[in-house]
């Protein structure tokens, strides 16, 4: 878990990789979901990865 309000460098990654500092945003394999509703389902098809 990163919280981009106190770490900088989490915060420009964020903006580096999804292109926007919406949150939340779930990193699956390098690539960044952002709709909350979109990571709940993941999270709820993947609780092996949790
Ligand atoms: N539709 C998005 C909305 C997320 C959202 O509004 N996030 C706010 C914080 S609660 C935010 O990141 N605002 C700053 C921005 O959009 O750059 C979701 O449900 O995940």
């Amino acid at each position: 878990m990163r919280d981009i309000m106190k770490n900088e460098a989490d915060y420009k990654r964020l903006l580096e990789v999804g292109g926007m500092d919406q949150v939340p945003c779930l990193f699956i394999d390098g690539k960044p979901m952002y709709e909350s509703l979109d990571i709940i389902d993941w999270l709820e098809k993947h609780p092996q990865d949790i």
